[in-house]
């Protein structure tokens, strides 16, 4: 199974995922240009829709981002461009002196059969911590608490346990199973 991302957090993640349930992922490593949408779930169907012009059979994609409530779900489907413009420094300027400061992760895998779209979601509840802190995982994770830890002062094994993209990629994988 190829999964598609340029992302190499993301994959390690998966990979580890994966074998947890036997299956093994191959890293295609490729950036596309991501559609407008106004949700993850129509980025992630419309992304899938528009790679299988381009690549035979089947292949997974996976379209995440941060959610605050504070900023209204800000950025959203707009957190790969956010991150690499203003980051997490950016994002804890907007936060400062906010006191509400729930946050979430979401991920939406699209699984493309070879004829079509097959979407999972998965979320996990935190907050946006007071400062950066942690070196581990990738993108917002020094920003992004899940009790007393962000999770970039987790290893890959513990953050995969409670992850958006493990729920996500787990419901996938369940159904996977399932279908065989
Ligand atoms: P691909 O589209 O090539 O897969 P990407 O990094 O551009 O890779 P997205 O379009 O899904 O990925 O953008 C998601 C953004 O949210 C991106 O900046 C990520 O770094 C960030 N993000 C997603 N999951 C995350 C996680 O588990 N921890 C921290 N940041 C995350």
């Amino acid at each position: 199974m190829y999964f598609i991302t340029s992302n190499e957090g993301k994959f390690r993640e998966v990979e580890r995922i994966a074998e947890m349930y036997g299956i093994q992922v191959k890293w295609m490593k490729m950036k596309y240009v991501e559609p407008q949408g106004n949700s993850l779930e129509e980025i992630a169907k419309l992304s899938a829709r528009m790679l299988a012009e381009k690549i035979e059979g089947e292949f997974v994609i996976e379209d995440s981002g941060l959610f605050v409530e504070a900023l209204k779900g800000f950025p959203g489907p707009y957190s790969s461009y956010v991150f690499k413009t203003i980051g997490n420094e950016g994002i804890l300027k907007l936060m400062d002196g906010v006191k509400d400061r729930k946050a979430y992760f979401m991920a939406v895998v699209a699984y493309w059969d070879g004829e079509k779209a097959h979407v999972f979601t998965g979320k996990v509840d935190g907050e946006i911590a007071d400062s950066a802190r942690g070196t581990k995982g990738f993108g917002y994770d020094p920003i992004f608490l899940y009790g007393d830890k962000t999770f970039a002062e987790m290893e890959t094994g513990e953050k995969n346990k409670v992850s958006h993209r493990r729920r996500a990629f787990e419901e996938f994988f369940k159904w996977l199973k399932e279908k065989s």
